[in-house]
């Protein structure tokens, strides 16, 4: 499927998994909707690809925890990026790696509040659109961290097994439609992920990939875009990705 001239909106570009996909659907020729809560990162970005490749951007400062601030934005869409073809459910976060009894109960509210209440909120907005004109794709990152569970992990876990939940339920919801739902479950990509999981630690955060080749955020931009441009009958449900050193949450190998 072409994605020339179509409408990709990415939340949390500003960084990581979601900037690299605005560089690969830019690439692709595809108009973006770049959002995130640092604005000025998303409109640097816009501009540079808008620069690259002669594509449109609309850059906005979003929380996607914050209802009423989501419901206003995608209501007030210009009008040249109202109609989203392709949304990618991918602002995310975890926040601490301590045990559940000793956990910041104010770090378990900003994940769950991000990754499941953030993406619903999204997700309400954008849908309905896609189903009026009956096209459309819905690509949500999960994470492995949707298919099992780690010591520390259990609040964040608990928001991916949540995502992977909503991806199957809205793909059902959708049967009698053409729209598609997908969900990329990567493991260890190294982003600012981890420097924002233990509360800008750098050092603590570098550890994380230490010793083996992590997966790049660009590889997992490739493969959603390999998602996203399927042809229309094809819709790929799940797929998982793992660096080749790493086959399970702490089974890595390492060469330190
Ligand atoms: P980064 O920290 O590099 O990027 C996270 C992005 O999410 C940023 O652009 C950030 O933007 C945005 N974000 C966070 N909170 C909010 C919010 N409240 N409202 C809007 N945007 C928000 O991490 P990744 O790129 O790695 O993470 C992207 C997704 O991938 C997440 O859902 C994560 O759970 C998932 N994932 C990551 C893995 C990894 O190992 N890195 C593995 C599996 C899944 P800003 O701060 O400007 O708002
Ligand atoms: C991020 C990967 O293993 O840190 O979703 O949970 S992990």
């Amino acid at each position: 499927m072409k994605l020339s001239g179509k409408i990709a909106c990415i939340t949390g570009a500003s960084a990581g998994i979601g900037k690299a996909c605005a560089e690969s659907f830019a690439a692709a020729g595809c108009n973006l909707i770049l959002l995130a809560r640092r604005l000025d990162r998303v409109e640097e970005l816009g501009e540079i690809l808008r620069d690259k490749y002669g594509i449109k951007y609309y850059a906005g400062k979003l929380d996607v925890r914050n209802r009423d601030e989501v419901e206003r934005f995608f209501k007030n869409l210009p009008k040249d990026f109202n109609e989203i073809d392709i949304l990618i459910n991918n602002a995310g976060l975890a926040k601490g790696m301590g045990p559940l009894y000793e956990n910041e109960i104010e770090d378990w509210e900003i994940m769950i509040d991000t990754n499941v209440k953030g993406l619903l909120y999204v997700s309400r907005a954008v849908v309905p659109g896609m189903v009026e004109r009956d096209r459309g794709h819905i690509i949500n990152i999960g994470s492995i961290a949707g298919r099992g569970t780690y010591p520390g992990g259990s609040v964040y876990t608990a928001t991916k097994h949540a995502v992977n939940a909503i991806t199957n339920s809205l793909r059902k919801d959708l049967t009698n439609t053409e729209i598609r739902v997908s969900t990329i479950d990567p493991a260890f990509t190294e982003t600012e992920f981890s420097i924002v999981r233990f509360d800008g630690d750098k050092e603590r955060a570098r550890k994380v990939y230490e010793g083996f080749q992590p997966l790049l955020a660009e590889d997992i931009a490739e493969t959603i875009l390999f998602v996203a441009t399927r042809p229309p009958h094809v819709t790929i449900s799940d797929v998982v990705i793992y660096p080749t050193a790493q086959s399970d949450f702490h089974l890595v190998n390492r060469k330190n």
